[in-house]
């Protein structure tokens, strides 16, 4: 049941995934809240009062994300699922291929808080890096590419793939068989490898689980889905090359989000701009 409440009396919201409509007729309401670093969730709402909506920009957060993409794309690049095939089998192979780091070109696709931190990270393990967003950015080390012009020469330069985007009407769906289809396959890793933590709606699971029979695809690794929980009945379960984990890659505690939640209201109180405050235009 829910709380009585006086709608005048509320001046600011904090939110997951609230109902749609639920915002509307707080006459003084003054900001909105998202409880994470996306607000995918927020504009879902068509009834949302016009007032800034901020979002989670956290250290903590940005530091598990990057721990989740250099741990995947580490598994990946030294074939650990191999290594674990061979050790239930008891063999003893050193004779694999093992490229260097430099000799593997990851891909971020969106460099804002977490694809920056986690290019940076692995640009300093030793991976060839680069990165595509709508802007140009300049991060030392890493070859920038920028918005639809440039997508197609970023992921023929691309082996393993990391996708960090946020969930826009312009990036719904972008990861399907034509662009997995474009991605390198003349690189060392036997063929190319998707990271997704960014939003399940930025993924077409059918053409992902497709891609994998064909060989376009070696491997996914998943931290968000079309539809979560994931249902019982998706056969990325069981697929022998999928790894999944319950989007949880980077969780941030919610004692810290309250403590930057109420601070961000005391400086605004105060006078002082909010801070990561998202374009509504871009939604995010
Ligand atoms: P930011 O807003 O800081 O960065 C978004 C990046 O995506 C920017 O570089 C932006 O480009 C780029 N981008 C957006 N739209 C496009 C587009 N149409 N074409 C190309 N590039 C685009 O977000 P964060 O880095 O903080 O977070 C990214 C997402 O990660 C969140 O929105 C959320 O969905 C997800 N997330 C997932 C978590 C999990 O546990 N799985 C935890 C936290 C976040 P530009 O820089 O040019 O503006
Ligand atoms: C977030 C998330 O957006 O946890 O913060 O997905």
């Amino acid at each position: 049941p829910e709380d009585a409440f006086d709608p005048a009396a509320v001046h600011y919201v904090a939110t997951w995934k609230h109902p749609p409509g639920a915002l509307a007729g707080l006459p003084h309401l003054k900001a909105i809240f998202s409880l994470g670093a996306g607000v995918d969730h927020v504009f879902d709402d068509p009834d949302l009062p016009d007032v800034p909506v901020a979002r989670v920009v956290d250290p903590d957060l940005t530091m598990r994300m990057s721990e989740w993409v250099l741990l995947h794309v580490l598994l990946h690049h030294r074939q650990q699922a191999m290594y674990d095939w061979q050790q239930s089998q008891k063999i003893w192979d050193e004779d694999r291929d093992q490229p260097a780091a430099k000799d593997v070109r990851v891909g971020v696709m969106g460099l804002g808080e977490l694809g920056a931190d986690a290019a940076r990270k692995l640009d300093m393990v030793g991976f060839d890096v680069a990165g595509w967003a709508r802007s140009r950015h300049r991060l030392e080390g890493i070859r920038s590419f920028v918005g639809d012009a440039d997508l197609d020469a970023f992921l023929a330069r691309t082996d393993i793939l990391v996708c960090l985007l946020p969930l826009t009407p312009q990036t719904r769906g972008l990861l399907d068989a034509k662009l997995f289809g474009k991605l390198a396959r003349d690189g060392r890793l036997g063929g190319p490898i998707l990271l997704n933590a960014g939003r399940g709606g930025l993924q077409k699971e059918a053409d992902i689980l497709a891609a994998l029979e064909s060989g376009v695809l070696k491997a996914a690794v998943l931290d968000v889905f079309e539809t979560e929980p994931l249902p019982q009945d998706s056969p990325l379960w069981t697929h022998p090359r999928v790894t999944i984990s319950p989007h949880n890659s980077a969780i941030s505690h919610h004692d810290s989000i309250a403590a930057a939640i109420a601070r961000q209201i005391r400086a605004f109180e105060r006078g002082e701009a909010l801070g990561n405050v998202v374009d509504r235009g871009k939604q995010y």
